[in-house]
Order: C-alpha cells, then structure tokens, then sequence
C-alpha cells in the first residue's frame, strides 16, 4: 500500500507512530535489503533520501505511455507530458505555498538554484564593493558562486559567525546589514550541523533595510514545513532528489516580481517568445528560466514526492523526526570518546560527530561492514570543519522511515569501532 492510494498512514495528526513507519518503510523497496548479510540501515539522508514506490511507478507511467517533448506538440502524448509536467509544478506551488506557479522554476538541484541567483540577480544588480552575507555553515554551493561573482565584479562576501553549539551569532548578523549589503543567502537546515536557523528573523531584519534574502531549503524541505509567504522570503531553492523526488531535478522559487526584472540564466529553445537575427524576445516566467528540453521525468517524479509527503503530512514528518533525533544524540552522549558535533536547541536530524580514536573514513568502512550507511567527510562545507578544527565527521541523518531500532543499530556499530580502534 502506499500513501497516495488511500491509505494515511494511520492518523492524520500528532507523530507517527511504530506501524505508521512499519507501513511507510513498505512504500521503500530498497529498503528491504542485506548490505554485507546485516539488513540495511539507510542513515545517509541528507545526501540523498530512498525513493518511494508512487515517485518510482510516476516516471515509469512516464515512460511507458506518455513519453514526449513538452510545451510543443499538438499530439495527445505531448499533451499528456505537458499536463503531467505543470501538474508537478502546481503541486511545488501548493507545498511551498508560494503565491503563482509561474514562480516555480525547474532547475537540476539546489546547486543550480544558487548559481542562477548568482549569475542572473547577480549579475544585473550588484557593482563592485557591494556586499552579500551568507552564514558560516553554508554548504560550498551557497560559497562558490558568490566568491567567483566576487572575483567578476567585485563583490565582497560577509559571514555570520556562530556558537560552539552551531548557533548564528544574531547580533553579529545585524552589525553586518548595512547600505552596502544586496543580498543575503542563508542556508534553513545547515547539513553538517543540524541548525535550523531563525530565518524568519533573518528575513525580518534584511527587510526592515530593503534587501532581498534567498533560502537554501536543501535540507529543510524533507523534513518540515515550509511556507514561503510566512518566511517572507524572495528567493528559496531546494533539491528533489533530498525529498524522496528523482536526482536531476529542483527547485527555485523566487518573487514574480524579482524573477521578471531578472535576465535569462541559459538561453535557447522554450526560453523565447520570438527570434530572429536582429532581436530575440523572451518568454514569460517559469519559461524564461527554463532553456532547453527539461527534465520531464523529474518534474513528475517530484511532483510525486511531494503529494506522497502531503500525504503523510510534514508536521507529523517534523515531529517524528524530532523525537529519533533527540534518542540518538541521548545515545551517542553516553559513549565515551564520541563528540558530538552540532549541538543547537533548534536543529533537525542530524547527528554529526567525532571521535579522537579513529578517522572518519575508518568508522564509516566498520560502520557499512554492519549494514550501517552514513556519510564521513567534510560534507561540501570546510569551512565549518575548520571552525571545529578537525578534518570531517561521520553523519548519521535520519528520515522519517528510519526506527529506534537502526539508531540502537548505529550505537553498536560505534561500540565495534571502539572494539578496533580503542
Ligand atoms: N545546500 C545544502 C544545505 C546541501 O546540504 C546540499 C547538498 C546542497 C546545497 C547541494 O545540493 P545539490 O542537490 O545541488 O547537490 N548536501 C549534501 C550532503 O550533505 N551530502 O551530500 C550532499
């Protein structure tokens, strides 16, 4: 059974329960596997989630019987793509709660999202000596692009510092907004972390002085709800293959307003309204946006995700997740020797952390000979690990179909690693 086919998965409110998850993880095929002859335990979610059986049947419906190019033919099987194509973009619009769907934007990921603010508002906006502020626990694609745009024009970034415990220093954040200041671009879930920062706030005082703030949701959206009109936000982007939608496909959303003074990003096919040697007029948002054949598939996929996630409901999602967090941040605290590394009083499921005794990578390699699949590394954000003077974490980061049971799992893994290596 799965959740877009009538079944709620228990109760419409409060947190999952036990068989709630029991039933979801069904909906997971790849979930059911021997990694190494242990089940598997999946807590890598925050490179990637596992996609679910409606996100999988939605492409392969795609595929099957309604393969065609969108937006240009007369005949049925285009039509039928198109209509499957902008209802994915509408179901976006509905989940985000943004005001138009011409405001949805299909971009390849996050990554994207942010290079297309860079390169396109960016661009057109900024001079030389202006400044962007983003926070210091961004992941690089929130770094990378505002530095190259730095190196172009001469734009300089400024970073929001923050606590031990991986919490923006706000007061600093405010010393920072001043009449140089265009843009500010902050990650909502940092994913080396956990934080969830106050970005309403954030909003709040960019705001109050007239500068337009962008959100990387990357990590936020799988696990809560996010509502673009109540965050206040101008730009917010995000990854479909992080919430259970296919790899190759996302999201920005920016103001209609914004997204109409912008110029193109990429320019070709579909992103025209006229052409001809002399002069090219463009097409109107999303179309102006979005050059080129898209990824069909991915928008449907995507749009799959999403109602499956409406389906199960976001603060039932949030508040699951809470709860297996706060058990296995209690769990790892008891272990001698394991540091963990992200300790905010608001912060998602992540457990990041660190151990003296063995390197990451060592305690990765022990943890999949268990079955156990986390990620160890830097996580795309140095700057953090620098903060914190050490070279990478091992990350556990949960989903809202991972159980007690995995997390008591990933506990004895860490035991085996002491058993190695002291
Ligand atoms: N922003 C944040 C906060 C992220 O966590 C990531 C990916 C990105 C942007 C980039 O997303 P993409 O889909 O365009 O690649 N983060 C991770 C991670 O933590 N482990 O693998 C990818």
């Amino acid at each position: 059974m799965t959740a877009t086919n009538g079944d709620p998965h228990g109760s419409s409110y409060g947190a999952l329960t036990a068989d709630d998850v029991a039933r979801i993880r069904m909906d997971f095929p790849v979930l059911d596997q021997l990694i190494n002859g242990k089940p598997l335990v999946y807590l890598d979610n925050a490179a990637t989630t596992q996609k679910p059986r409606p996100v999988i049947d939605a492409i392969s419906n795609y595929y099957l019987h309604n393969n065609a190019n969108v937006h240009r033919g007369v005949h049925t099987l285009s039509q039928r793509a198109t209509d499957d194509y902008e209802v994915g973009r509408e179901a976006i619009r509905r989940f985000i709660n943004a005001p138009d769907s011409s405001e949805i934007i299909y971009v390849r990921g996050t990554t994207e999202g942010l290079n297309l603010v860079a390169s396109s508002y960016g661009r057109k906006f900024f001079k030389a000596g202006d400044e962007v502020i983003i926070t210091g626990m961004e992941h690089h694609s929130n770094i990378v692009p505002w530095q190259i745009l730095g190196k172009e024009i001469g734009i300089r970034l400024r970073v929001i510092p923050f606590t031990d415990q991986g919490e923006l220093l706000m007061d600093e954040y405010e010393s920072m907004l001043n009449e140089r200041t265009r843009l500010v671009s902050v990650v909502h879930q940092s994913n080396a972390l956990g934080t969830i920062n106050p970005v309403s706030s954030i909003v709040e005082m960019a705001h109050a002085r007239g500068i337009p703030v962008m959100i990387d949701a990357a990590q936020s959206i799988p696990h809560m709800p996010v509502d673009v009109q109540a965050m206040g936000a101008d730009f917010l982007t995000f990854s479909g293959h992080k919430m259970y939608g296919p790899t190759g496909i996302g999201v920005l959303w920016g103001r209609a307003d914004l997204l109409n003074e912008m110029p193109p990003y990429q320019s070709g096919g579909e992103m025209i309204r006229s052409v001809t040697y002399e002069e090219t007029i463009y097409n109107v948002i999303p179309h102006k946006f979005e050059a080129g054949t898209p990824d069909i598939a991915g928008a449907i996929g995507l749009g799959a995700a999403v109602e499956y996630l409406e389906a199960i409901g976001m603060d039932r999602i949030a508040a699951y997740e809470q709860a297996l967090m706060r058990y296995g941040a209690e769990r790892l605290a008891e272990i001698e020797g394991v540091r963990l590394i992200g300790t905010a009083e608001n912060r998602g499921g992540v457990l990041s952390f660190y151990m003296e005794s063995a390197h990451a990578h060592d305690i990765g390699t022990i943890l999949d000979a268990e079955g156990i699949a986390v990620r160890t590394g830097h996580h795309c954000a140095q700057p953090v690990m620098a903060r914190y003077e050490i070279p990478a974490t091992v990350r556990a980061s949960l989903s809202f179909y991972n159980t007690t049971e995995e997390i008591d799992a990933l506990i004895k893994g860490i035991d085996r690693v002491i058993e190695v290596f002291g």
